[in-house]
């Protein structure tokens, strides 16, 4: 077997191509939510270069890489404006859908577009920027405070397969850390405790409802409540015994009560600590997040608030919309 491919750099041609072809379906659809847009999804994929998509397939059969980048397409700056505010009360198109599609066309090759009705006020593809007042959170608006690594929505059992960060603007090369830790240097006896439900994740402060316009969604907060309250203790390392999958984010995992547990607990984080690389995605670059392998976090910067901030487009992805259904408004919804 080929070593897997880190990263695929779109020829000039193939950026063009997938530029007019944005630009084209953009004209078509209503925006980001469009529900005839979700379901052509796939086949409107089929109309990017052909490498760009064996590149995507080749990253999610083989399974064997923390994350990858899809680098080299171009949009018009001057189009998607000045970095907003604040996510809330943006128009719908945003002048940014171009590249909002261009984000659930890669989406789209790995599995179905999700989100959910407790985080950015039930948004389907989030907006990840500086907001003012939020600096020192531990969320994708903060700044000025490291954001720690963690596997996204850990806490949930429905979280996503893959993560997707487009990165629209990024003038000071502020890096995402990624972190592919080789577990097979932790001790037999940390592997074996990791791999049995003896830890707390909480639920992050994106889904609080203080962060969300709450209207009509009041039993998901409630569950989200419960979450933050129960003693519903998972593993952190799961699937294959010889390659596994992990489940963390240690800044809202409370540290088990069991020795043992905590020493596994606190080597495996320090494993994640000594595997960060820094990635720091330029305008154009679709960085791709297989969320049972690789935590993510965000180095500390400071904040412009001038409209030249720092801007990623973000969607979670699932391979299996089916597991949510219950959840989910319709087989077609895509909010849990
Ligand atoms: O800003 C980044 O690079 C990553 C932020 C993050 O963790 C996320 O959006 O899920
Ligand atoms: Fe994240």
């Amino acid at each position: 077997m080929s070593t897997p491919k880190r990263t695929y750099h779109l020829s000039a041609e193939e950026a063009a191509e997938v530029e007019n072809l944005t630009l084209r379906i953009a004209k078509e659809y209503t925006g980001p939510e469009d529900e005839q847009l979700l379901r052509d999804l796939p086949l409107l994929a089929t109309e990017l270069p052909v490498g760009q998509r064996r590149f995507l397939r080749d990253f999610a059969l083989e399974d064997e890489l923390g994350y990858c980048v899809v680098r080299g397409h171009v949009f018009d700056d001057a189009r998607i404006g000045p970095t907003p505010q604040h996510w809330r009360g943006r128009p719908t198109p945003t002048p940014e859908f171009a590249e909002e599609i261009l984000l659930l066309l890669h989406g789209s090759l790995l599995g179905e577009p999700f989100g959910w009705k407790t985080q950015q006020d039930a948004r389907l593809v989030h907006d990840i920027f500086p907001i003012k007042g939020f600096e020192t959170e531990q969320m994708g608006i903060g700044s000025t405070d490291t954001l720690t690594l963690h596997t996204e929505d850990a806490f949930h059992p429905w979280r996503a397969d893959y993560l997707l960060l487009e990165c629209l603007r990024n003038p000071d090369g502020i890096a995402t850390i990624v972190s592919e830790p080789d577990l097979k240097l932790l001790a037999p006896e940390h592997l074996e405790l990791l791999h049995e439900p003896n830890f707390l994740i909480r639920p992050d402060d994106s889904h609080l409802a203080k962060h969300n316009v709450t209207l009509g969604v009041d039993a998901e907060f409630s569950e989200i409540d419960e979450m933050k309250a129960d003693d519903n203790r998972v593993a952190v390392l799961y699937g294959s015994r010889k390659h596994p999958y992990l489940r963390l984010d240690p800044y809202f995992m409370e540290t088990p009560k069991d020795p043992a547990a905590a020493a596994a607990l606190n080597a495996v984080n320090e494993l994640l600590e000594a595997s960060c690389l820094d990635v720091a995605l330029e305008p154009g670059d679709v960085l791709i997040i297989n969320n049972h392998r690789l935590a993510h976090g965000r180095q500390a910067f400071q904040a412009r608030y001038d409209g030249t901030d720092r801007w990623l487009k973000r969607v979670s992805i699932t391979t299996d919309l089916r597991k949510s259904h219950e959840r989910r408004a319709s087989a077609t919804a895509r909010l849990i």
